[in-house]
């Protein structure tokens, strides 16, 4: 008999729902963390600037209706020691740190098949059986630092966001070189620019940020907000994005231009990304659309940046608004205008080198004390991919992924029976609200899981059919919008070598659910149910 019925790898936001998902199904559960605290994403992304650019009310847990009238976020966008605090109260709330093991990072998972189970083994040398293994390893938590020439020879600390130092990195009378300017890098920047001598921020590909009107949540909008949470979470499940969000509903190219302006306007005003994207039906779907919201964004930026020169070199030309994450920021821009920041163009000078004492590229020499990458992830598969996972026959999945990731419905992989992936490739996950999409996929594995127990069935396993003709469809629905178009980590081109499969399925969150729904009510379509032998 297997020790546990669920080994979950990981213990973030998808890891502490699970363990308590699948506790309270009755099952036994172990989840394995290799940090030393929960939170995955929100555990080693401290650095400092972190925040979240999902409003509060939209990143946290619809499962308790308790906690969520219990629970008062303090600011519109919670930053991450806020996100943190909420999901430690989440495991002590329900009880959930039994279950959960700590500084424990899964080296491998292994399926038996003679014995229907899985053997996970941890870096403590250990090895566990569990009937069912339940992926909880995030979309972005392999963290990527590029391999420049010398950088074992750099003399002073550098530091990549994604493994930032739990005790902080002061850098105060430094020059800091800052390389990478997505998300990560538009948060962290303006708080380095304001204690270091001079930040260097190196610069490959501008792009676009809008502001978060980042603002405390104030108590009586909190009360009346919650007198409504559920009706809202209702909405966010059935919506697109995860997150419900006013269109005008209709094309921007048939809006007359100074209204055009306006509703962009009155949304870059009120703050947040989804707003401005969502303002429209076509900004994601039709390029001359996007380069209507794309001109307008350009436009803010020239009006922030006193220095045309920068200004210029900050706008974006090369790809559509939201085919790259759309970043959010209050004061990036403007910390352009500040003496002790230089922007470096490494896109027609690229890195060449570091040294000891700074950092070289094609056109100059930057002398630092400190060097951070916020050069990102190896997304959706890297995680995995460092975990030896084998499926049956002894397939790795990194074999069986070698032509870019597949998975059913983005939950299962034909090969590997009773694996689950929570927001695996091919479902909505880094394209919707995470959080949504988390509880969606646990409360299926759940119910998953449950069906087979009370049917007398052992092994639960996508066909290969089934798992082509969802890829199929996952590709399909992406070429029809405008996020193929950019050279993005939402497609890995971000990791030289890694092949480029676009893989997050766009059709929305609700219709997602509505076809989960219907291959669980048709008694698990597209997978193999086996009886126990
Ligand atoms: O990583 P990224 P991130 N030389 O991959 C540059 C989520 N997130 O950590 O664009 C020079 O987006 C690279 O340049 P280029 C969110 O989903 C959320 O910022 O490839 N530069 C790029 O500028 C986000 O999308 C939040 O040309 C190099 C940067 O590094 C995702 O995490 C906050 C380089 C990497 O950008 C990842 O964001 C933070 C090289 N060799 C993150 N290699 C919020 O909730 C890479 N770069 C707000």
């Amino acid at each position: 008999m297997a020790d546990l019925d669920v080994a979950v790898v990981g213990a973030g936001f998808a890891g502490i729902y699970a363990v308590h998902a699948f506790r309270s199904a009755g099952l036994t559960v172990r989840a394995f963390e290799a940090g030393s605290g929960v939170g995955g994403t929100w555990f080693w992304n401290c650095y400092p600037g972190a925040r979240c650019d999902v409003e509060s009310k939209d990143h946290s847990y619809s499962f308790s209706p308790e906690l969520e009238q219990d629970w008062s976020w303090s600011e519109r966008y919670p930053a991450q020691p806020e996100v943190l605090r909420y999901l430690n109260h989440v495991a002590d709330r329900f009880g959930l740190w039994p279950d959960i093991q700590l500084s424990t990072r899964v080296t491998a998972a292994a399926w038996d098949a003679a014995r229907g189970e899985w053997t996970v083994t941890t870096d403590d040398g250990v090895s566990r059986t569990a009937r069912f293994c339940v992926m909880a390893t995030g979309c972005l938590s392999a963290h990527q630092v590029p391999s420049f020439p010398g950088l074992s020879s750099f003399r002073g600390p550098w530091h990549h966001t994604g493994q930032w130092p739990r005790e902080g990195a002061d850098f105060t009378g430094q020059r800091v070189g800052l390389v990478g300017t997505g998300s990560t890098g538009i948060q962290v920047a303006p708080e380095i620019a304001a204690v270091a001598t001079h930040l260097y921020v190196f610069q490959r590909t501008a792009n676009f940020a809008v502001p978060n009107r980042n603002a405390p949540v104030d108590q009586e909008s909190d009360r009346n907000f919650k007198a409504g949470y559920r009706e809202y979470r209702q909405r966010a499940r059935e919506s697109l994005l995860g997150v419900p969000v006013e269109g005008t509903g209709r094309p921007a190219l048939a809006e007359p231009p100074a209204e055009l302006q306006r509703t962009y306007r009155e949304r870059w005003q009120a703050g947040g990304g989804l707003p401005l994207l969502g303002a429209y039906t076509d900004l994601l779907f039709d390029r001359a659309a996007n380069d209507t919201i794309a001109a307008f964004i350009r436009d803010r930026i020239r009006e922030t940046v006193a220095d045309p020169a920068v200004a210029e070199l900050l706008c974006p030309w090369t790809y559509p608004v939201g085919a790259k994450r759309l970043c959010q920021s209050d004061d990036y821009f403007a910390m352009f205008n500040r003496p002790n920041v230089t922007l470096v163009d490494v896109r027609s000078a690229p890195i060449v080198s570091v040294t000891p004492d700074g950092l070289r590229t094609a056109a100059g020499f930057y002398e630092l004390d400190a060097l951070v990458f916020a050069t990102g992830f190896d997304a959706m598969t890297g995680a995995l991919a460092r975990i030896d996972i084998r499926g049956a026959d002894g397939v790795p999945l990194t074999e069986k992924w070698a032509a870019g990731p597949r998975a059913y419905l983005g939950v299962a992989n034909a090969g590997f029976p009773n694996m689950f992936l929570v927001t695996g490739p091919g479902s909505p996950s880094v394209l919707s609200n995470m959080v949504v999409s988390i509880e969606q996929h646990v409360e299926w594995i759940r119910d998953c899981i449950v069906y087979a127990d009370g049917h007398g069935y052992s092994q639960v396993a996508a066909t290969d059919e089934a798992e082509k003709a969802w890829g199929e469809h996952v590709i399909e629905v992406a070429y029809s919008t405008l996020f193929p178009l950019a050279d993005s980590w939402y497609v890995g081109a971000n990791i030289p070598g890694k092949v480029r499969v676009f893989s997050s399925y766009l059709a929305g969150v609700g219709s997602y659910r509505e076809r989960c729904d219907a291959v669980a009510a048709a008694g698990y379509e597209g997978f193999t149910l086996s009886p126990v032998r």
